[in-house]
């Protein structure tokens, strides 16, 4: 048994420092704390606005949005107070790397820390969405493909809180093969992330059906997969661009546990019990019985 809660963001701008979002998350920590939570998971970019909506070629401002060090000295106080509370939490960042060689790297990150404030985690956003070039046309950017690389590593789990815990952001969520990849690894928890504008420019077709898409994409992952599905808005109303909410936590039936109600800072809260994935795991979603991989290999050629 796990008690979670979606910690949910509404905006961050521009002129707000990093101080002032690692206060919002620290109080979303003690209220979900206070209501019997050991995990809290934030969203996305939680320690800045989503700076993709604008394009710089400038480097030094682009890096002005990255972390070199987790925790760092505006972030520590965040650690410090989850051990305190013995709460552990997963972040989603902007990171920085810096190699020997002195290549520099940026990545869409996640980190999974748990109660005694140790990291045992982290993940790079693989399937990185939007345009590489500025397209001014567009009403906003979604320049992610300029300010980030895939991460290397793809999609792994971790043994904590009890339980097989992975991580996924923001558009990987849409991809069936995220899930997969992590439910073959026996996952029971898979943490996410998301900023998601609810104007697709591409598409606006599409735009209204943003909650649906939402709704949609966990809710299979999580029921075709044995898993829960936590998934965590930064939403609202941020730099004038509205962004979904509708932060929730999925069961492995499929079902909404519990969900945010409000586009602003809001924890939902909910007591899961991981060996409820078994009903799943071991019946109609038996992977050893049921699966034919022999069928599948197209789904992981490589593009060509
Ligand atoms: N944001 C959006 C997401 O996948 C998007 C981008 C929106 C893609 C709508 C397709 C449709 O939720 C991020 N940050 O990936």
């Amino acid at each position: 048994m796990i008690t979670v809660g979606a910690a949910q963001m509404g905006p961050i701008e521009k002129e707000d420092t990093r101080s002032d979002a690692v206060d919002r998350l620290v109080a979303l920590l003690e209220d979900g704390a206070s209501r019997g939570c050991e995990l809290v998971v934030f969203p996305e970019l939680a320690l800045t606005t989503f700076f993709p909506r604008w394009f710089t070629d400038d480097v030094a401002e682009m890096e002005s949005w990255f972390e070199t060090e987790m925790p760092g000295p505006e972030t520590a106080r965040l650690f410090e107070r989850a051990a305190e509370l013995g709460v552990g939490f997963c972040l989603g960042y902007a990171e920085l790397v810096v190699l020997e060689d002195g290549t520099r790297h940026r990545y869409n990150t996640q980190i999974l820390v748990e109660r005694d404030g140790s990291v045992v985690g982290k993940y790079r956003k693989v399937h990185i969405p939007g345009h590489e070039h500025d397209e001014p046309g567009r009403p906003f950017q979604h320049a992610e493909r300029h300010y980030f690389e895939p991460g290397p590593e793809g999609f792994d789990v971790w043994d904590a809180f009890g339980g097989v815990v992975g991580m996924a952001i923001c558009n990987d969520r849409r991809w069936p093969e995220t899930y997969r990849v992590m439910g073959l690894k026996g996952v029971e928890l898979v943490l996410i992330g998301y900023n998601t504008p609810l104007h697709y420019d591409p598409d606006p077709q599409q735009n209204a059906l943003a909650g649906f898409h939402n709704n949609l994409v966990m809710s299979s992952g999580a029921y075709q997969n044995g898993t829960y599905v936590v998934g965590v808005a930064k939403g609202g109303i941020e730099a004038g661009i509205e962004s979904l909410a509708q932060s929730a936590i999925f069961a492995p039936s499929g079902q909404v546990v519990a969900q945010c109600i409000t586009t602003g800072d809001e924890v939902a809260v909910a007591r899961l019990d991981l060996d409820f994935c078994s009903f799943y795991k071991e019946t109609v979603f038996d992977f050893d019985r049921y699966r034919v991989p022999k069928h599948y290999r197209s789904i992981s050629q490589e593009k060509d």
